[in-house]
């Protein structure tokens, strides 16, 4: 079946014109569908080799999407552009599975555009609010009914033990072209463990979180430049709020793309970092504890260390697990979250100080 007779079985308004590939998730396969009517869709093949439970993951994302919609409509918002809005199959299944493929519908939401690099801390710290203002949402939503998508996704101390795994095993064959970055990552083992000893002691909550916060991942209105739609759901699970709000500093608050071969290019912009926590702060208000606040700088240290080392892990494994354009895209991504893990390690007594004084 071609994409355009896989769009055909979705109930879209209108004759499929055409089906494109759309944006750049390094995950699943996006397409954006034109009609002939004045809506578009976005239709996506899961990668069901990572998402094995897409059926429990497409559970988690319509019960999310319900919950926000109940709460985006009673605080009187746009529930058509402020939340997903699935496309069932012609016979009315939330989506189609083709052989190994799993295939899902959204609305697309008009005049809405992502960021791959922010250059206006304005639309940075509308991202921070949305973002908080999601996890703030969620405070209510029993974590207990989700399906954990990914065990320990962001488990870091896990993530450490798969990586030794992935230098010992040198399933690639490239151990030997990166034995410094091996280093960089074995010098901070301890360091993984601080997010989740934390959780472990108590000291910080476990919430429902969104677990894939980056910059790509939340609509900006074209006119307004307010974020509007969180988008993205797959990885909804239990988590903590520092790997939120790092997982957007780490990608936002880089000076480059998080491929850029040039690493001069690449280094930590603290005024974004700044509106960000701005941001952030005001959209999560009072849900936020002391603790999160003081350990903000960590999640952002944390996600990107994380990130580095699963693009180093996948290197070093042949590149399985994310889509690569060349021979060494995860290397050249790996090196650009290390530069960044330095800036920030760098910078962290300055973060520390900017989340106080965020925090009105
Ligand atoms: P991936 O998991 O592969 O990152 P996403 O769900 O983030 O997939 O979708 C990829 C891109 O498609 C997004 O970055 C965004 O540009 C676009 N997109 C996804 N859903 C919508 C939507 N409902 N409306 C408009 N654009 C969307
Ligand atoms: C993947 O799907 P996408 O491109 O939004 C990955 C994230 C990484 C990110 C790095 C399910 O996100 O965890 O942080 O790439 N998603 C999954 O850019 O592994
Ligand atoms: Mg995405």
């Amino acid at each position: 079946m071609n994409t355009i007779q896989i769009a055909e079985l979705f109930a879209f308004e209108g004759k499929v014109l055409s089906v494109s590939p759309y944006g750049d998730g390094h995950i699943n396969d996006t397409f954006l569908v034109v009609t002939d009517k004045d809506t578009s869709y976005i239709l996506q093949r899961l990668n069901t080799k990572i998402f094995h439970n897409y059926a429990g993951l497409m559970d988690n994302i319509r019960k999310v999407s319900a919950y926000l919609a109940d709460i985006i409509s009673k605080d009187g918002g746009d529930v058509s552009r402020e939340c997903l809005t699935l496309v069932h199959t012609r016979d009315g299944k939330p989506y189609e599975v083709i052989g190994e493929d799993c295939w899902r519908a959204y609305i697309f939401v008009k005049d809405s555009k992502v960021y791959q690099l922010i250059d206006s801390p304005e639309i940075f710290e509308n991202t921070g609010e949305a973002f908080g203002k999601f996890i703030a949402r969620l405070d209510g939503f029993d974590a207990s009914t989700l399906c954990e998508v990914i065990p320990d996704f962001h488990n870091t101390v896990d993530r450490y033990e798969k990586f030794l795994q992935a230098v010992e095993n040198n399933k690639s064959g490239r151990r030997d072209n990166v034995l410094k970055e091996i280093e960089f990552v074995k010098a901070r083992k301890d360091f993984m463990h601080t997010i989740v000893d934390a959780l472990a002691k108590g000291e910080i909550p476990l919430r429902v979180t969104h677990n894939d916060t980056k910059l790509n991942n939340v609509l900006i209105d074209k006119t307004t430049g307010k974020a509007i739609c969180i988008i993205d759901l797959d990885t909804i699970m239990p988590g903590s709020l520092l790997y939120d709000f790092g997982d957007s500093v780490r990608f936002g608050c880089n000076t480059a793309l998080e491929d850029e071969k040039d690493l001069s290019k690449v280094s930590f912009d603290k005024e974004l970092y700044k509106a960000y926590c701005t941001g952030f702060l005001r959209g999560i208000g009072d849900k936020i504890t002391q603790k999160e606040i003081d350990m903000l700088h960590i999640g952002s240290i944390m996600m990107t260390l994380e990130c580095g080392t699963r693009f180093l892990t996948d290197y070093l494994d042949g590149d399985v697990y994310f889509k690569t354009a060349y021979p060494e895209h995860n290397l050249v991504r790996c090196h650009t979250q290390f530069k960044l893990v330095e800036c920030m390690e760098n910078a962290s007594d300055e973060m520390i100080k900017i989340a106080k004084n965020c925090k009105i």
